[in-house]
């Protein structure tokens, strides 16, 4: 077998068995794509496939990433669901950057300082430290040349590893940062909405060191891992997201597509701020019915769905805003006192935190 690599995805390229990761119909060579990344480039299709924690952990283990920079990217649209739960046993702890991206989803009203302020404090109670902290959009292409500079200026000469969940954009900084640099024409990176697009360690070249792009970590505590593959499309904000105000008097409820509904209880009316995709309708209605309501619409208005909401969470929001979080689907900002009920696929678990915005 080549030991020559997709220049995607990082998997190393075969042309055995067309069923096997990796196979190409081409000799394999340093411009030669996967079948995977190729239908994904050039199709835009959506093709999961699972990095899993042992196995993660085990790749980055032979590497020399103790010695290296890490730099750490969330998605500010799952903040904690981005967080690697072993990531300080991996790395050295006082060399991690970490990367808030996707910044052009959440509100533009909303200035950077404010959101590294609220989200640090996050990420340290999940036990990410972090040297410095950029907020980017790989998408929007905001914050690159920081990103770059914070770079360099921390690795003093050092490889460099990209981490992080899969999804949160890891690719497609990389990719940015390369066409910002312009200095050289370099292969782009498979990026997709799939998660697990990038299967293999990607070298590329950064100043006098390396720097690396890595698979991401599965986090089966997502909204995609309930979803097919079109549904996963539509729960990724693309755009800038719409807040959707509300007050609710109780018992009222909101369906957040088919896939969450919060029942509220409170002593008078609450506001409350839902974050998601544009694409997803958000439903208000009374707590009474909602069952038969959701039997009724799940696939069609409350859309999408996995068909059930068969788990149950209760909360308590003290005085002020908080959120209520439904991983890789929404958040959604409330005025406490307040009782939330979250129903929810089973094994999708939403939490409470602090608002972030
Ligand atoms: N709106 C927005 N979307 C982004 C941004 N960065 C990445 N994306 C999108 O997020 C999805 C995942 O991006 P990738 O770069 O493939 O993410 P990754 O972390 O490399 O994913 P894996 O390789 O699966 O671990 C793609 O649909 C990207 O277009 C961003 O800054 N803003
Ligand atoms: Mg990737």
């Amino acid at each position: 077998m080549s030991a020559v690599k997709c220049h995607g995805c990082g998997g190393t390229l075969q042309n055995a068995d067309l069923d096997a990761p990796f196979y190409t119909p081409k000799t394999p060579s340093d411009d030669v794509l996967c079948q995977r990344c190729y239908r994904m480039r050039h199709y835009g299709e959506v093709l999961p496939a699972r990095v899993d924690a042992r196995a993660y952990t085990d790749m980055l283990r032979e590497t020399n990433i103790q010695r290296a920079l890490v730099v750490n990217v969330i998605d500010l649209f799952d903040l904690e669901g981005s967080i690697l739960p072993n990531i300080n046993a991996l790395t050295n702890q006082s060399d991690v950057l970490v990367a808030l991206n996707k910044r052009d989803v959440l509100p533009q009203s909303v200035n950077d300082a404010k959101l590294r302020h609220r989200a640090l404090p996050m990420l340290k109670r999940r036990g990410l430290l972090a040297k410095d902290t950029v907020v980017v959009s790989a998408e929007k292409k905001q914050g690159i040349d920081r990103l770059i500079d914070t770079i360099a200026k921390l690795a003093r000469g050092r490889d460099i590893y990209v981490v992080g969940a899969t999804n949160v954009g890891k690719s497609s900084l990389i990719n940015a940062m390369l066409s910002a640099a312009a200095s050289r024409s370099l292969n782009p990176i498979t990026v997709s909405k799939a998660r697990g697009t990038t299967q293999g360690l990607i070298a590329i070249p950064f100043e006098k060191a390396t720097l690396y792009d890595t698979p991401g970590l599965y986090n089966p505590n997502h909204a995609s891992a309930f979803l097919d593959e079109n549904a996963v499309k539509l729960v990724q904000p693309t755009k800038e997201i719409k807040p959707r105000v509300y007050q609710l008097s109780s018992p009222q409820t909101l369906f957040i597509g088919g896939l969450a509904r919060l029942d509220i209880d409170a002593q008078s009316a609450v506001s409350a701020i839902a974050y998601a995709a544009n694409a997803i309708h958000v439903h208000r209605r009374k707590t009474d019915g909602a069952d038969a309501f959701f039997t009724a619409h799940e696939g069609k208005n409350l859309t999408p769905s996995a068909g059930v909401l068969n788990q149950k969470t209760a909360f308590t929001l003290r005085q002020g805003k908080h959120d209520i979080v439904i991983p890789g689907l929404a958040f959604i900002s409330i005025d406490g006192p307040v009782r939330v009920t979250v129903h929810t696929p089973k094994g999708l678990n939403p939490y409470k935190r602090e608002a972030l915005i």
